[in-house]
């Protein structure tokens, strides 16, 4: 399973409540092994105790330590309670404050004006760290704006967001609170590269992390301190894979060109198929044991079976 050449990346996540981001990461690691890409940063899209310093000790376990690592500072108003968080940062990290990490937009543009290629973008959280990227004005890094930066830089936007096989489908990330349905509508009208969506109807009925036993492996663990001892659906690690082959088709998927587009007000989502559309959803073209034992296979590879 390889690409003709490492795709450089920056990951988007909520990090938050769920857990599903915390197979995805393990995904995420062993995409960067294999030379599938090469990871330039990671963006926490909303902010909690312990939301930077677990994410990095998180990533130093799987063997990914000082990678760049931001954050939105801004995004505190999504509700919920730390879950695993307070047990992850108990591991070895950089820094105990959130406040010490890059803030997201400043990363955003600093690795995307730095790099001399372009770099995909897999989202597996909220919009609203993208949708501040696109509203940014020129800075130190870069004349351009956020909308110029993305069009010149960005290859293309991977995202597990909406829900596509329904007329009106209703999915978290787009409508988690008043900022996600904005930032949503933001993101369909207004991003400038191609984007491919994973809806919720995708991941619902895969479960992963599901056959991991080892005591001691630490997605096991956190996955117990999430209350999801048993697995979690797949939502985020399914996106982070395809977008790591770099291909729907070849990850088994059928692609549905078009134009989505969010309701800002609701958080709806709907479609309009166009074949020469710049959106795409996915749907399976495989049963569910494809991608449940793809996924299961890459995170037992990663296991501390001790
Ligand atoms: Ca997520």
């Amino acid at each position: 399973m390889t690409n003709s050449k490492k795709i450089p990346i920056i990951l988007g996540t909520d990090w938050w409540t769920d857990c599903d981001d915390i197979v995805a990461m393990r995904v995420l690691a062993w995409a960067n092994d294999q030379g599938l890409i090469e990871i330039k940063g990671i963006n926490i899209d909303a902010c909690m105790p312990f939301s930077a310093p677990s994410l990095d000790a998180y990533l130093t376990a799987e063997g990914l330590p000082n990678l760049d690592i931001g954050i939105d500072l801004t995004a505190t108003d999504y509700e919920g309670e730390t879950v695993y968080q307070e047990w992850l940062a108990q591991k070895p990290h950089r820094y105990d404050r959130n406040e010490d990490y890059e803030e997201s937009v400043h990363m955003y543009r600093r690795i995307l004006s730095e790099s001399h290629e372009k770099v995909d973008i897999m989202e597996i959280g909220f919009s609203s760290a993208l949708a501040r990227l696109l509203e940014s004005k020129a800075d130190e890094f870069s004349p351009l704006s956020g909308k110029e930066l993305v069009k010149e830089k960005v290859g293309k936007l991977w995202m597990m967001a909406g829900k596509w096989d329904k007329p009106c489908g209703k999915e978290y990330n787009f409508s988690a609170n008043e900022k996600a349905m904005r930032a949503g509508e933001k993101i369909c009208s207004e991003w400038p590269t191609p984007i491919t969506f994973l809806g919720f109807e995708i991941g619902f009925t895969v479960v992963t992390g599901d056959t991991l036993t080892g005591k001691n492996d630490i997605l096991k663990n956190a996955l117990c301190a999430a209350r999801s001892p048993f697995g979690r659906f797949s939502w985020d690690p399914m996106l982070v894979l395809m977008a790591s082959i770099h291909d729907e088709e070849k990850a088994g998927y059928k692609l549905v060109k078009g134009t989505a587009f969010v309701n800002g007000k609701t958080g709806e989502n709907r479609f309009i198929e166009d074949s020469g559309g710049r959106h795409g959803y996915v749907i399976k073209a495989k049963e569910d044991d494809f991608y449940k034992n793809t996924i299961n296979k890459i995170l037992e590879l990663r296991e501390n079976k001790e």
